[in-house]
């Protein structure tokens, strides 16, 4: 019997894996001109994978739609910034890419993933 609950257990946590991290936000985009609007809604920043160029100053625009408590930060670890996110009030993150890389930005508990690729 608890090799059963083992089991959906794992199966669950597969599920949820392949949903968050796979299924779901897999949208690229670059930037035209320096500025990118990121919808924050559902448990995916859209797009997820932004490319940019190093050196080159950019705006991300962050506009939250989701109203869970989950949504409300998006935090770059890689590059030290993080951003407090109102619900339909866009905020504007601009900074100067000094170093070329991925860089994974998240929600607190990482539920929302999404990637910065500096070129
Ligand atoms: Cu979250």
């Amino acid at each position: 019997m608890s090799f059963i609950v083992n089991l959906i257990g794992i199966l669950l946590i597969a599920f949820i894996v392949w949903w968050f991290w796979i299924y779901k936000g897999r949208s690229e985009a670059s930037l035209e001109g320096d500025k990118i609007d990121i919808i924050v809604d559902s448990g995916v920043y859209e797009p997820s994978i932004i490319h940019a160029s190093l050196g080159k100053p950019l705006t991300l625009r962050f506009i939250r739609k989701d109203a869970n408590p989950c949504a409300e930060k998006v935090i770059f670890s890689g590059l030290d910034l993080s951003a407090d996110l109102e619900v339909d009030k866009p905020y504007e993150l601009s900074f100067t890419p000094q170093k070329k890389g991925e860089f994974e930005f998240t929600c607190q508990m990482a539920m929302y993933r999404g990637m910065l690729v500096i070129e």
